[in-house]
């Protein structure tokens, strides 16, 4: 591949050496790169497409790193990557020990906010800016890049609102594509829809009313238009809005028809775009799929079930429940807080909602879930997916918390399934009619077992069981990690292991036996040690005097990086291998 203008680029300094007449060319391959090299590591791509002028208009124009360069969600952030030094190691992104998918404060100097999560980037911005006016840098501008379904999130609504009224010189550029990974919703969606074919729209609109500089929308995609816009934005102090329209996936025509797939689309032909098919035949179902499935089923019999999600229909299948009961399906767009309290209203009417979020986005619900849905008691059922390590997302999107923070809220249900069959009867017992909420967790990928669709069984709540008997040694796993568990054992005879499911309520019966009849206790899950299902473990021991020993397994007090999911719990210990370690070493004591 010849890069005649990007391989003269290392840094954005170099890239302002070049005329305005060289962008175009140099778009186009910038665009190659990213195209050739997504299609074999895999990756985010039809957001970074979409970008591609803008990233070159904003580092050509302004003086990055000492402008400050946010990039909401930062998935849409390769063309920055590989103009700010980073190149010739784009390939080893998303990969363990490589460069991260987002942009990360420790590796570089242009990441001016870590991100991975949406919505964040004007407060951050803001608080730039603030910083640098009190600092005397009155000339410096602080720019914030955000998507249109991430500025429909209250987070966004937040800082344009401390924005509006601040003096600060913060530019925002909305980066308006119509679309989230699926299709943005909302209010605010409809109107960005109409203003691009009645810009007397633009005229007086709800930015303006904020106090920006409104302009636009311009197309992204031309230089002429951004740097025009953009050169006049520069010398203007306070706050700015700049609305930008562009195309998900530019360039790259089966990116730009099918914009949900091309998100983030796996391997492909990087000459004519097709998607290389993964074969999934004879695989066992993926998590996601298995609640969608299930989901629908229940619906069919019971017509107080509501599903919500905040902006992952695809992602969390719920798109499968869409398709059949449109009127009982709520895409909310990325706002969490609101679809738990949304499902916490819901629950108060009799309804009986499964609100499906993955765990790394609950996070930002947390009082939404204690305040509005545990203290009031509310049945919500909370679906969520993605719990434990995601793997190639890394640190920003790892599912690890959930299990810690579930269990210290009062009424609250905290359950993992082993398998697909245990998740579909746990979907199934929670809208039999609940008296309290719960918290189903599951994780990212495919199950074990290929004959999962079998007729519905009430599980009792709070109760475990025990999958193998033995002495000495017992094995007490909760979720999908327990078939690590499992695996280890098979050449380990006389060990027992015990699924618990529940981390709340604990099988306290179950517990008294194992605490009674083993030596030593194993716990294993996907989750933080801190406060964790092992805690919760050592917390019923405590309390009941028991003097076993135990050993916990899970995740330290770390983030974790990315990497394959099999990498990445080798590295926390909870691989098959290292499982069959701990245990051959204590039984050797
Ligand atoms: C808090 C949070 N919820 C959900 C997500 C998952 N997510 C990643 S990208 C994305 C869509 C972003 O759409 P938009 O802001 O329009 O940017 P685009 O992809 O179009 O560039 C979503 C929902 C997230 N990163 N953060």
């Amino acid at each position: 591949m010849i890069n005649a203008l990007l391989d003269t680029i290392k840094i954005p300094s170099d890239l302002r050496k070049l005329t305005k007449d060289q962008l175009p060319e140099l778009a186009k391959e910038l665009r190659a790169f990213i195209i050739n090299i997504v299609a074999t590591k895999q990756g985010h791509l039809g957001a970074s497409l979409g970008v591609v002028e803008l990233t070159i208009a904003l580092h050509y124009l302004f003086d990055t790193p000492r402008d400050l360069l946010l990039w909401d969600v930062g998935h849409q952030a390769y063309g920055h990557k590989i103009l700010t030094g980073r190149k010739d190691i784009f390939h080893t992104n998303r990969q363990l020990g490589g460069i991260s998918g987002f942009p990360k404060r420790k590796e570089s100097e242009y990441d001016a906010f870590g991100v991975g999560h949406s919505s964040t980037s004007i407060s951050a911005a803001l608080g730039m800016a603030i910083a640098s006016s009190l600092k005397g840098e009155t000339d410096k501008q602080h720019i914030a890049v955000i998507g249109d379904a991430s500025i429909a999130s209250g987070m966004a609504f937040e800082a344009l609102n401390h924005a509006g009224v601040s003096d600060a010189n913060i530019l925002i550029i909305l980066n308006d594509n119509a679309i989230g990974i699926d299709p943005a919703v909302g209010a605010l969606k409809e109107y960005l829809t109409k203003v691009k074919t009645d810009r007397s729209l633009a005229q007086n609109n709800i930015i303006k009313a904020l106090n920006f500089d409104y302009s636009g929308p311009i197309d992204g995609h031309n230089f002429n238009s951004l740097l025009r816009e953009l050169k006049r934005l520069k010398n203007k102090k306070g706050p700015k809005f700049l609305h930008v329209i562009t195309t998900k996936g530019k360039g790259l025509i089966q990116a730009e028809k099918d914009q949900v797939t091309y998100h983030s689309p796996g391997h492909f032909d990087a000459k004519t775009g097709e998607i290389i098919p993964k074969n999934s035949k004879g695989l066992s179902p993926k998590y996601q799929d298995v609640f969608g499935e299930t989901i629908v089923e229940l619906a069919r019999e019971n017509k107080k079930i509501v599903g919500i999600t905040p902006a992952m229909l695809s992602g969390s299948s719920l798109k499968m429940m869409l398709e059949e009961f449109p009127e009982r399906t709520f895409d909310v767009g990325i706002a969490e807080q609101h679809a738990v309290t949304l499902a916490a209203g819901m629950a108060t009417q009799g309804m009986i909602p499964f609100c499906n979020i993955y765990s790394t986005f609950i996070q930002r619900a947390y009082d939404q879930i204690i305040h509005d849905v545990a203290l009031q008691n509310l049945p919500v059922i909370f679906c969520i997916d993605r719990a434990g390590l995601v793997g190639e997302d890394g640190a920003t999107h790892h599912g690890i918390f959930d299990i810690s923070y579930m269990r210290a809220i009062p009424n609250m249900i905290v359950c993992a399934p082993r398998n697909e069959i245990e998740l579909r009867n746990i979907l199934y017992t929670s809208q039999l009619g609940l008296e309290q909420p719960i918290a189903i967790r599951y994780p990212r990928g495919r199950g074990v077992l290929f004959d999962w669709k079998k007729p519905f069984k009430m599980i009792e709540l709070g109760t475990g069981v025990c999958l193998r008997a033995g002495k000495d040694i017992a094995v007490l796993s909760i979720g999908t990690i327990g078939n690590n568990a499992t695996k280890a054992l098979e050449e380990l005879p006389n060990i027992a292991h015990y699924d618990m499911r529940f981390s709340k309520p604990l099988d306290q019966k179950l517990l008294h036996t194992i605490c009674s009849n083993f030596k030593q206790i194993i716990t294993l899950e996907e989750g933080l040690k801190i406060g964790g299902f092992g805690s919760s473990v050592l917390e019923f021991m405590t309390k009941h005097n028991y003097k076993n020993t135990v050993t916990i397994l899970g995740i330290d007090d770390h983030f974790t990086e990315h990497g394959t999911i099999e990498e990445l719990q080798k590295i926390n210990g909870i691989d098959i291998n290292s499982i069959r370690q701990v245990i051959k070493n204590l039984g050797d004591q």
